[in-house]
């Protein structure tokens, strides 16, 4: 599968690590939205959010602990930040490898455009 997420997990391509571990792995927005904007995919491919099932729900749970975590660790968790799932086309979804956005380090607008 030609699938860009897929290879930054693998490491067939190459990325701004942040965090890595058996089910996760989190790097740098190459198109960063804030001063902080971190990606957490799993290294399972599920291509929309749509496909979530309760055989997910270990994974949900791990993904957003990893971006909390992630967030404390680099120091936007006590102003303030923003976790975004985008889903489909109107959702504003690129790339079809679920990813978790983590913004940070400015004001986020509501609502968002
Ligand atoms: O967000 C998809 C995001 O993925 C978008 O903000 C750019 C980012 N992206 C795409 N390719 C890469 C690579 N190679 N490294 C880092 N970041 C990347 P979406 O929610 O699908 O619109």
């Amino acid at each position: 599968m030609d699938c860009i997420f897929c290879k930054i997990a693998s490491k067939e391509i190459s990325t701004s690590l942040v965090y890595e571990d058996d089910q996760v792995v989190a790097f740098r927005d190459n198109d960063p939205q804030a001063p902080t904007h971190i990606l957490i995919i799993p290294r399972e491919h599920i291509s929309t959010i749509n496909e979530f099932n309760d055989s997910h729900s270990g994974l949900i749970s791990h993904m957003m602990l990893t971006a909390t975590q992630i967030a404390r660790e680099l120091d936007i968790a006590d102003d303030g930040y923003r976790l975004v799932w985008n889903c489909n086309l109107k959702g504003g979804q690129a790339v079809f490898h679920i990813h978790l956005h983590l913004l940070g380090g400015r004001e986020m607008k509501w609502p968002p455009g």
